[in-house]
Parts: structure tokens; sequence; C-alpha cells
């Protein structure tokens, strides 16, 4: 508890531009919790890291990121949003954290599996430790809920696991992390691929709308989005392509997907298509003002920034100290 509220913590790399799915699946619910808990949000550019960054490219994104958190509604001033790298305490737990984990479990990791396809020339040891790290940025919070899309779930499980076992070894020294996983948009698909998860990696822009798009780019990826053949508008297994669409006009819309089948009873793919791009520009629109509001205003961003550092450092810490003595370790002397 901090300020007699619950602790919530979550996190996105920043390793490419935002896309529908990252809002619907993530940000969106943030958003909704964000005044009911203490919430930190880090950038989590560690993480970004395990696959190769161009250095000015990465630098801007993660400035980009925080505005973003900020335009799509999170308070910075409530909340703690900061970035992962300027908190040594993540590493340093991390590292601790790692031999508390056995190699069988992170063998069974699918992230990694699926990255270690996609980036083949570059297996490296951090993509395998990856969830050591996130469970090392959870613990030190002493979150108790983590919202995130359906694709993280198998790490926060570890996460949990973990921290089990730690504390059996040296008492209660972590809260024990539940995920929180939104009803709506857990996972939003590719629109030029239905099976596969809208990401911000994939090599086709086409699969994916980007926060950042603009109205006409939005209504043209949503007009090529692959649809099944037949021409019913109806959620259902056999329409992975239609299905997606539904779900993404109902979180952006915050209609039911039952209400969504009846508005589009009757009419064509070509009429749906065109809806959900007015759905998706409706939720966009407002987002791209503020977002250029807050990036032109350097001190502004500047000083959020400043003070959540330094706010995150302090609960971090706060929480290492505790784990190390537990473990074990001389006491560092103060500076006096
Ligand atoms: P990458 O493509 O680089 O792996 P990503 O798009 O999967 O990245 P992350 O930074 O790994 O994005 O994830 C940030 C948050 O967004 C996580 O909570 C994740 O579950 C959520 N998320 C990402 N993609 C989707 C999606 N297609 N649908 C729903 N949620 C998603
Ligand atoms: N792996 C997460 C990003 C992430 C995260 C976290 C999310 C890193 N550390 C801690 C929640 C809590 C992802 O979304 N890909």
């Amino acid at each position: 508890m901090i300020d007699g509220k619950k602790v919530l913590y979550s996190g996105m790399q920043a390793t490419g531009n935002l896309t529908l799915g990252n809002y619907l699946g993530a940000l969106k619910n943030w958003v909704d919790l964000n005044e009911e808990y203490k919430c930190f949000f880090g950038v989590m550019d560690l993480h970004s890291i395990t696959i190769r960054q161009e250095p000015s490219e990465f630098r801007k994104r993660a400035r980009n990121l925080i505005a973003l958190y900020i335009a799509a509604g999170l308070d910075p001033v409530k909340n703690c949003l900061y970035f992962q790298s300027h908190v040594p305490a993540h590493a340093e737990l991390a590292w601790i954290l790692g031999c508390f984990t056995y190699m069988g479990e992170l063998n069974r990791m699918t992230q990694f599996k699926d990255k270690s396809a996609k980036h083949a020339d570059n297996i490296n040891a951090g993509l395998y430790t990856y969830p050591v790290l996130m469970a090392a940025d959870i613990l030190l919070y002493q979150a108790e809920y983590v919202p995130v899309g359906e694709d993280q779930r198998q790490h926060l499980e570890i996460t949990r696991d973990i921290a089990q076992r730690f504390n059996a070894i040296y008492g209660d020294v972590f809260v024990v992390p539940e995920g929180f996983y939104g009803k709506r948009g857990a996972k939003v698909m590719s629109l030029q691929d239905p099976l596969k998860k809208m990401s911000k990696s994939d090599e086709n822009p086409n699969g994916s709308i980007y926060l950042m798009d603009d109205a006409d780019a939005v209504v043209r990826k949503c007009k090529r989005a692959v649809t099944d053949s037949g021409n019913e508008i109806r959620y259902s297994e056999d329409k992975p392509g239609i299905s997606n669409l539904l779900d993404i006009y109902s979180g952006c819309t915050n209609k039911s997907v039952e209400e969504a089948e009846k508005e589009f009873d009757g009419k064509g793919y070509g009429d749906f298509k065109l809806a959900v791009a007015e759905a998706i520009n409706s939720v966009l629109g407002p987002i791209h003002m503020e977002y250029e509001r807050i990036i032109k205003d350097k001190n502004y961003l500047d000083g959020i920034i400043k003070e959540n550092d330094s706010q995150a450092m302090y609960f971090a810490n706060k929480t290492l100290r505790k784990a190390r003595k537990k473990i074990g370790f001389t006491d560092i002397p103060r500076k006096e």
C-alpha cells in the first residue's frame, strides 16, 4: 500500500511505434485503473535492448513513450511514469532473482522461442533472462496487480513462482502479484494475418494500426484488412478476420461485441470496415492532439521525468535493501 492505495505495476518496451494492440490490450486498461491504484508505469528500456536498437532512434522513442503515456490519459502526478534504466535497482534485483530461477523454467517461455526464431542472428542471454528482469520490475514495487495483455501471462506466472520461492526461504519479502487481464482487446490480431498478434515490430506495416497513424492511413489499412469469405458480420472462430475487427470496434466504442453484431446485421464488409476505421480515429484523434502539446513542452516533460525517477528510486531501493539484508549481504556503509 502506498498512500492508502494498492500498488499496480506495468510497462512497455520502447521498441517501436505503439500499436492499437498496445493501446487496447494495455494502455486503455491502465487509464481505467490509474485513479484507483498507486500505479508505476515504466518505459522498459532495459528490456528493449534484448533486440538491437539504433541509439538516436531509441533515445527519442523512449522519451516519446512517456509523452504518449500522459497523452493517453495517465496522470503523471498521481502515478509514477519513469524509465526503467534510470533506476539501477532493477538490474541489481534481476541478478539476485536470477539465482532463484531455474533454466528449466526459462526454457519453457514461449516469448523466448518466438523472439529467438525472429532474431536468429542475435539470440542473446538477455533475451533468455528477460522474464527475470520483468520479475524484478514488479517485485521491487511490491505490486499487487499487473495489468498486461494475454501474451504476458507466462511471465506473470514465473514472477509469482520466483516471489514465492524467495519468500519461502527468507520470509515475506515480496508481495506475490496477480496478473490483470482486460476482457476486451486482450489480444488484438494483425490486420493482415488475423492468426498472429498485432505487434509493433511486425515487418508488414499494413498489419498494424500505429497510435500515431493519421486518419487516412487508418482508413486505408482497415479497408485492406484481410477478412474471410462470406458476408456475415458475426464473431466466430472460423472468421478470425471479422472477429478481430469486431473486437477492435468493441474496444474503441465500449460497445459489446453482441451490440456491434446487431448494429451491422445485414450490412456488408465494406461498410463495417469504414465504421471500424471511424471508431479507431475517434480514439486516436484526441491522443494525437494531447501528445503534440506535451512533446513540445520540454520543461514540463523534463520536470515530470525528474520527479518520477526519484520517486521510483525511493520505493525500489526500499525493497532492494530488504532483500539484500535477508540474503545476508554485508551492509553498504552510508556516506556521511
Ligand atoms: P514487440 O512487438 O516489440 O514484442 P509488443 O507490441 O508485443 O512488442 P510490448 O512492449 O511487448 O509490445 O507490450 C506492451 C503491452 O502491450 C503488453 O502489456 C502487451 O501484453 C500488450 N500488447 C502488445 N501487443 C498486443 C496485442 N496485439 N493485443 C493486446 N495487447 C498487446
Ligand atoms: N514484457 C512486457 C513489458 C514489461 C512489463 C514489465 C510489463 C517489462 N517489465 C513489468 C509489466 C510489468 C511486455 O509487455 N512485453
